[in-house]
């Protein structure tokens, strides 16, 4: 297929790669130059990209990045052709989606949104799991693609969906770890040791996918960005947002909000949102620790 691949961040690069590695004709944007992608062609802007592209595939930050790569100067809609896709991977609105999928179908412009999950190992290895809203014909046509970055593809729905069920798994991740990262934070304070604790998680219906993928990073107090502090910020404010257009408070989620608030305070925004846990440890001054800790 042709394809444009918009983004080339820590998952958009990985991502790209794989879809070209899969032996399809890619052409590559970055907003900022200089990113290559082994196989793929690159373009000087997102309308050069999608010139001719069956599909266009998106991976930038947020909503704002989206509208300004599909709507801004020398967006993507200067080459918008009739049966093109837009497939969007970046975590964003679920009411703008909406809004953009309304702007471009008077076009014969199917806009499917498939936000992902399985960090950047997930992308590397080409085992994300996609989240995905749109026409069921829509998905089919793009399944090749889905194959060469993914493992599995949940349609949870029309258009929006995807985002929208990502906001509320996202929520999941940041409520449990927060949970975990408190637990942690006072067992240590109350001289439990670390490992023994997480000898019994696993033990117990306590454990989860989410403290599994974790714990070792912390052990081994590596905050190196899987899924940076301030794109899960963005995706916790993205689900208060949503919240709040549909009249559903969050109680859990607003306290987390605020933590990681203090936490991008402290100038923790681009390590790995496990980081929120260092500032934890510093209210309690104490640092949890397991052998293979330094
Ligand atoms: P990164 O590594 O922060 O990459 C973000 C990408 O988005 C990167 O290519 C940025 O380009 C691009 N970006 C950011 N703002 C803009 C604007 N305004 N216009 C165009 N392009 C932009 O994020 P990840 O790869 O980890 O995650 C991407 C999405 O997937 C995000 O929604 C996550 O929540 C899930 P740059 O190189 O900075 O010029």
């Amino acid at each position: 297929m042709r394809v444009a691949f918009l983004g080339l961040g820590i998952m958009g690069h990985s991502m790209a790669t794989n879809v070209a590695k899969a032996g399809h004709e890619v052409t590559v944007w970055n907003r900022t130059p200089g990113k290559v992608v082994e196989g793929a062609n690159i373009a000087p802007t997102p309308a050069a990209a999608a010139q001719g592209a069956e599909v266009v595939w998106m991976c930038v930050s947020d909503t704002d990045a989206v509208e300004k790569v599909v709507f801004g100067h020398d967006g993507v809609e200067q080459s918008l052709t009739e049966g093109m896709i837009i497939a969007d991977s970046s975590t964003i609105s679920p009411a703008a989606t909406l809004k953009f999928a309304e702007r471009v179908a008077p076009q014969g412009v199917a806009w499917v949104d498939a936000p992902m999950t399985g960090s950047k190992i997930g992308a590397r290895d080409g085992t994300l799991v996609f989240i995905v809203g749109g026409e069921e014909s829509q998905i089919e046509r793009l399944k090749p693609l889905f194959a060469a970055m993914g493992k599995k593809i949940f349609r949870m729905g029309e258009t929006s969906k995807g985002q929208a069920t990502k906001l509320a798994m996202n929520l999941q991740i940041a409520v449990i770890f927060e949970g975990f990262a408190e637990a942690l934070t006072l067992a240590t304070k109350l001289g439990v040791d670390a490992e023994k604790l997480l000898q019994l998680i696993e033990a117990t219906m306590v454990r989860s996918g989410v403290v599994e993928y974790k714990a070792p990073f912390i052990l081994n107090r590596d905050f190196t960005p899987n899924f940076p502090l301030r794109l899960m910020h963005k995706d916790i404010r993205l689900t208060l947002e949503a919240a709040k257009e549909v009249r559903v408070k969050l109680p859990a989620l607003e306290t987390v909000e605020e933590i990681y608030e203090m936490a991008t305070e402290d100038g923790n925004q681009d390590l790995d949102y496990a980081a929120t846990l260092t500032l934890l440890e510093k209210w309690a001054g104490v640092q949890v620790k397991g052998k293979v800790a330094a």
